[in-house]
């Protein structure tokens, strides 16, 4: 459990708002409680998030409004909430050196994301590409919130005011959106907030099992890093490999094939001698696919050893989770003060 004085003193740390020279560069990034942890998660992201603790005040959190645009069983959002807290703090995430909280115990994040909605043409959400793919892959639930989504994702960065964002490629777009809103509320009420940049690993965009989308929960094509070992072989054994390999015998496109991808980053000292084995046909997919099952649950045995010890703690995650939100009060409280003078509301309490 995080200590008190271990709160006190992060929170001191904390820079103030507006752009003053930080001590410390502020870094915020959430995930949906919309399934498990997958490797595109850790990849994409969840990498940079752990990196980023230190040397930055960091700032995560799991973003149950969020989830509330295409699940809408509250059992499972709040089962996944736990799962994905537990997940990142099994993977690395120290709340001694990084917040962690849900983002629906700061309703801060609500209350920006109306003062950002009143600068942001309808026209920009409209046109991201991630409510045009919903509206698609959810035709019969094209609810406001998924055209409000990328106004809540920049007041959840803003509210904070932090200036790096760890995410997967495909959150570019919303982070293209986040500035350009900034910049509008700026623009209209003095120069409040820095402007928020993304920031990627080596691995922006995991391909999924199926071999051609984004490794995604809602695609159903995942890789779950805390599954039983073996559903995770199975993951693994059901992935599209190079769609032109036919037969055993035919040579192999490591460039193109996703589990030789994956070796890149599980197999590193020797992927180059796998990709050789599957260029000269020496060895066929099914091995690849089984070497890469052995070597994603070696890489994540640690991680998945530390979330058994974690899960035998009662109430721990929840613990954090409160602690996270409780240590962030003052500076969303700050941030909601300022934005309230600045556009007229108010005087807040
Ligand atoms: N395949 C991926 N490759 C690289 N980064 C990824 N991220 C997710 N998938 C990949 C990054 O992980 C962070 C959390 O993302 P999320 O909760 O939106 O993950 P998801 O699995 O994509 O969730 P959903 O519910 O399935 O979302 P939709 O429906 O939007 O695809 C983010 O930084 C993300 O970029």
């Amino acid at each position: 459990m995080t200590s008190p004085s271990g709160s006190a003193a992060s929170l001191q740390a904390l820079p103030p708002l507006r752009r003053d020279p930080a001590p410390l560069e502020r870094v915020f990034s959430g995930v949906q409680p919309s399934g498990l942890p997958h490797v595109g998660n850790y990849l994409g992201a969840f990498r940079n998030y752990i990196a980023m603790q230190d040397g930055h005040d960091a700032i995560y959190c799991i973003v149950d409004y969020h989830a509330l645009t295409s699940t809408h069983d509250g059992e499972a959002i709040r089962r996944n909430t736990h799962e994905m807290a537990l997940g990142l703090l099994a993977l690395g995430l120290d709340p001694e050196r990084a917040v962690l909280f849900r983002q629906s115990d700061r309703p801060e994040h609500l209350e920006l994301m109306w003062l950002f909605a009143s600068v942001t043409p309808v026209t920009w959400v409209e046109r991201t590409p991630s409510f045009k793919d919903k509206k698609r892959s959810q035709p019969d639930d094209i609810n406001h919130a998924l055209l409000t989504y990328p106004i809540l994702q920049a007041a959840d960065i803003a509210v904070y005011n932090a200036r790096y964002v760890p995410v997967g490629k495909d959150q570019a777009a919303h982070l293209e959106l986040a500035r350009e809103i900034v910049r509008a509320f700026n623009t209209r009420y003095g120069d409040i907030f820095v402007e928020p940049q993304a920031v990627f690993t080596d691995s922006p965009i995991v391909r999924g099992t199926d071999g051609g989308a984004k490794m995604s929960k809602s695609q159903g094509n995942t890789i779950d890093i805390f599954g039983d070992e073996a559903d995770i072989r199975k993951q693994v054994m059901g992935m599209v490999t190079d769609t032109q390999r036919i037969k055993r015998t035919d040579p192999g496109r490591p460039e193109v094939c996703n589990v030789c991808q994956l070796h890149r980053f599980f197999s590193p000292t020797d992927y180059e001698t796998i990709w050789d084995g599957e260029r000269t046909a020496r060895t066929g997919c099914v091995d690849t696919k089984r070497l890469l099952s052995e070597r994603m649950l070696d890489f994540f045995a640690e991680a998945r050893e530390r979330r058994r010890e974690l899960e035998a703690r009662p109430g721990y995650v929840e613990d954090v989770l409160q602690a996270g939100a409780a240590r962030l009060a003052p500076v969303a409280a700050e941030t909601m003060r300022i934005c309230y003078d600045a556009a007229g509301l108010g005087p807040r309490a």
